[in-house]
């Protein structure tokens, strides 16, 4: 996979390994509290499986996301406008995007996502749904400032980045792709792009740990599936069957967990070295952060942006947050 500059996103070694894919897992298990970025969760086998996650009936977030999209279409129209070029942190999924498109009157839309097979899956499927409209898809790591396609530099922007994905991560790398998503959008040009973002809300402990261990039990495979991926690419001896998927409230944080718990002692091996856990001891492998309306004002201040509307669900379980860059001027 290659970038517009030729730049090859996945490094991998002779052997075909993802060099960051081992890094993290080899540095991830060496900790006194194993951890391993939640981002390794999605190769092809965790994104389907996160798919199959969306429809479950415990796991409400994805509905209630639409709801909203479906809802407010009017007052997107008013806030933002037409002619926006669109720009999406991650591939558009089939249904969310064209929720937007179809309400605003884009000017372009503008994929970015790191996985160039998703990326241009998506970018064509929305071309046939909308074939007046300019698509421009980067194969991009995002968490960076991304170069724009030069047709778009002269339209106002729009960040799109749905899902509560921004939940994943701790505050501080929450800041930090903030502020890059306002470098990426021109913010420091003059530009007061805007940005619509989706951020779930902190509710009842039960339904949370319902929706990240639903009953089907398709939460511990995607969960599972990590240490099916780290036995395939990296030449794992990891006893997948005395693991298990756990999920807890972390009431100090504001975040759902999930974890993989060993069930007996075990030993095993990745990229030829040793690891071993006790049993009950775990492998940290998500966070999902919930929010407050205050919560989500504050992080999207320390990252650069004003909140200036925000729609919810009409069970009040999800959020959507239109804001715009702060002015570099405002008193503090
Ligand atoms: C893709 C980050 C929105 O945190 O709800 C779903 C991932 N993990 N079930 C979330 C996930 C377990 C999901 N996001």
């Amino acid at each position: 996979m290659k970038n517009e500059q030729g730049i090859a996103l996945v490094d991998r070694d002779e052997d075909g390994v993802d060099r960051a894919f081992r890094e993290d897992v080899l540095a991830g298990l060496s900790q006194r509290q194993k951890a391993i970025p939640a981002r390794w969760l999605y190769d092809d086998a965790g994104s389907q499986l996160f798919e199959d996650i969306t429809d479950l009936e415990e796991y409400y977030p994805t509905r209630a996301e639409t709801e909203i999209l479906e809802a407010r279409g009017q007052e997107f129209a008013k806030l933002i406008g037409p002619g926006r070029a669109v720009v999406e942190f991650g591939s558009g999924s089939s249904v969310k995007t064209p929720l937007l498109l179809n309400a605003i009157a884009p000017g372009a839309y503008v994929p970015l996502d790191i996985s160039g097979d998703f990326l241009r899956q998506s970018a064509a499927a929305l071309s046939e749904k909308f074939p007046g409209l300019n698509v421009y898809p980067v194969e991009a790591d995002f968490m960076r400032e991304v170069a724009l396609p030069e047709e778009v530099l002269v339209m106002r922007k729009l960040g799109f980045f749905p899902g509560s994905t921004i939940g994943n991560m701790v505050a501080r790398t929450a800041v930090d792709l903030l502020r890059s998503m306002r470098a990426t959008l021109g913010a420091e040009e003059g530009e007061t792009p805007q940005l619509l973002i989706g951020m779930d809300l902190v509710k009842d402990r039960e339904v949370l740990e319902a929706a990240y261990d639903d009953s089907r039990g398709v939460t511990a495979q995607f969960n599972l599936n990590l240490a099916r991926r780290i036995n395939r690419e990296l030449g794992g001896t990891i006893p997948v069957e005395s693991l298990r998927h756990t999920t807890s409230w972390n009431d100090d944080f504001a975040r759902i967990e999930m974890h993989l718990e060993a069930t007996r002692d075990i030993a095993f091996k990745v990229a030829g070295r040793s690891f071993s856990m006790k049993r009950g001891e775990t492998i940290h492998t998500e966070n999902s952060h919930k929010f407050t309306r205050r919560s989500s004002n504050t992080l999207l201040l320390a990252g650069g942006w004003t909140p200036v509307e925000r729609w919810t669900d009409e069970a009040g379980r999800f959020s959507l947050i239109l804001a715009e860059a702060t002015e570099k001027r405002e008193a503090p």
